[in-house]
């Protein structure tokens, strides 16, 4: 669900911003909201239930009335083009669908290019898998700044017990593609609540769903 600026409960605090000319926001490290935005996203459960591994679990949450927020996100106004620097925030909650952790849908960026990610507040995961199957977790938390290299999808993964947030920098023109990992079962790995921690498994979904 896109919020465009004028039709969200968070209205007044909302001026359109020009790119065209230098410009700054209130960045919230806690609750991850910058003011003034352009844009917001909410991604209810609703909207992303096929990336849950546990289909049961899914199917038990929204049949008793609840679609919890899964993350929200927050831009600013800047075009899609290649030599600007687009940025935003994303506040993924606390929670499990089963045992697996809320998380983003995760992406590839339709051009390969790099992006950076700073961690404000809350903890977590990023699970990054290259076009050639490579894999890499990195622990993201306050002031932890991680480097997504090009052509490896990201996904981030809420491991604690309050909200997470986090800052994403990337290439104006980049593009988000969701198709090319989930046309082949979503990321070859999951993050899972464990007794002593988070636990990283492979996915079965993964395993169930492939190029023909
Ligand atoms: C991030 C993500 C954001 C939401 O800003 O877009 O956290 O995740 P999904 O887009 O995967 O649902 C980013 O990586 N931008 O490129
Ligand atoms: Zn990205």
């Amino acid at each position: 669900m896109v919020c465009k600026a004028g039709d969200s409960e968070f209205d007044q605090d909302v001026t359109v911003l020009s790119a065209s000319r230098p410009f700054s926001v209130a960045l919230d490290f806690a609750t991850g909201s910058l003011t003034p935005y352009s844009a917001s996203l909410v991604r209810p459960l609703s909207d992303m239930a096929s990336a849950f591994e546990d289909q049961a679990a899914v199917e038990s949450i929204l049949a008793s009335g609840d679609d919890p927020v899964i993350y929200r996100s927050y831009y600013p106004d800047v075009p899609n083009e290649p030599d600007h620097l687009a940025f935003l925030t994303t506040t993924i909650s606390a929670g499990t669908v089963g045992s697996e952790f809320f998380m983003t849908r995760g992406h590839h960026h339709y051009r390969d290019s790099a992006e950076l990610y700073v961690g404000m507040s809350g903890e977590g995961i990023m699970v990054m898998e290259s076009r050639r199957g490579d894999l890499s977790q990195q622990e993201l938390a306050p002031s932890v700044v991680i480097y997504v290299p090009p052509g490896w999808a990201h996904r981030t993964v809420n491991t604690g017990n309050v909200p997470l947030t986090f800052l994403a920098a990337y290439y104006g023109d980049a593009g988000h593609d969701y198709g090319a990992m989930e046309s082949t079962g979503g990321f070859s790995i999951r993050v899972y609540r464990g007794d002593d921690g988070p636990q990283l498994r492979r996915s079965a979904t993964r395993d169930r769903v492939g190029p023909s």
